[in-house]
């Protein structure tokens, strides 16, 4: 009785509000944050959708934007590290949506989704770049790949301890597949990814997009947007491919027809980024990049990130 009575109060605790501010004066959206170590020192890298040099209109810019940290209080535009030009088999005016970056054998790679039916990869020996075509055509391609989904965007790619490599894509249907050791091959067939128990008293709660895996302790946190608008919510599994049980909601529905997320942890502490309206003219595709503490229950549920935006 104690016990149900202490996990209703637990149930009962409002998550104290955060306060968020933008990274930028600049629009941008789809954060891919990272600490990555490197010989100028350890820094916070986020890559971006740019959202400043879309035509307000929709997601159509053709540039990704990089904004790094030593601190997560004062933030620099590092530019440019990625436009689709790079890649000589796409469209040069092809759409450059939420992008993911990874570290590995000495390498930076960039995923890149590119016209909503492709995603490129790209390898730099910097964070920074300059980036280059890794291979000479797309990682994931809609007309060359089984199963690849109707939209093979949002790419994000988790590491396990074991070495090995699986992205996470797709809108409608998420998508896994893993990665050879060098970063840049499909190693296996694309799976779709099961989500079981979502709520069906909610017909809201479905997969809608922004798919993203982290690991905590022992346990893997698939999380992902419900749609246009979406909440951000959560489920669990003990792999990597799933299938994960729906646990609850990480971010609410915000004043803006799209959200994506990433949590990183460090030194400790965990880090929910995500995009919100937070600069004055923003919108729907003049969006902010932000971010909040993100904390755990004892019995490793994500506790709701409530934002305020800081006055
Ligand atoms: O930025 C364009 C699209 O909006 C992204 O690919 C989605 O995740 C959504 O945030």
């Amino acid at each position: 009785m104690f016990r149900l009575a202490v996990a209703l109060f637990a149930l009962a605790i409002p998550a104290a509000a955060q306060s968020v501010q933008p990274i930028s004066s600049r629009f941008n959206a789809d954060p891919s944050p990272h600490y990555f170590q490197t010989a100028d020192g350890g820094a916070f890298y986020v890559y971006a959708t740019d959202d400043a040099s879309n035509s307000g209109k929709y997601w159509d810019s053709t540039t990704w934007r990089l904004y790094t940290s030593r601190d997560m209080k004062s933030w620099t535009d590092a530019g440019i590290p990625l436009a689709v030009t790079v890649f000589k088999w796409a469209r040069p005016d092809a759409k450059a949506w939420a992008p993911e970056a990874a570290y590995r054998n000495g390498k930076y790679y960039f995923y890149a989704p590119v016209g909503g039916d492709k995603i490129g990869v790209a390898v730099a020996e910097h964070p920074t770049g300059p980036f280059a075509d890794a291979r000479t055509d797309a990682l994931v391609d809609k007309a060359r790949d089984a199963n690849a989904g109707d939209e093979p965007i949002d790419p994000a790619v988790f590491v396990d301890q074991g070495g090995q490599a699986y992205m996470y894509f797709g809108t409608r249907v998420p998508k896994v597949v893993k990665l050879k050791a060098d970063m840049v091959t499909l190693d296996g067939p694309i799976q779709n990814v099961k989500i079981e128990g979502l709520p069906a008293s909610d017909p809201k709660k479905v997969y809608g997009e922004a798919p993203f895996l982290h690991q905590h302790g022992s346990v893997y946190y698939f999380s992902f947007s419900t749609g246009w608008p979406g909440q951000i919510v959560y489920a669990t599994g003990d792999s990597p491919l799933g299938p994960f049980t729906y646990r609850g909601v990480v971010l609410d529905y915000l004043k803006i027809s799209t959200n994506h997320q990433a949590i990183i942890e460090h030194q400790g502490k965990s880090y929910l980024f995500y995009h919100d309206n937070l600069l004055p003219g923003g919108g729907h595709f003049r969006r902010s990049i932000t971010f909040a503490p993100l904390e755990y229950d004892k019995d490793g549920g994500i506790r709701q990130v409530k934002p305020v935006k800081a006055q």
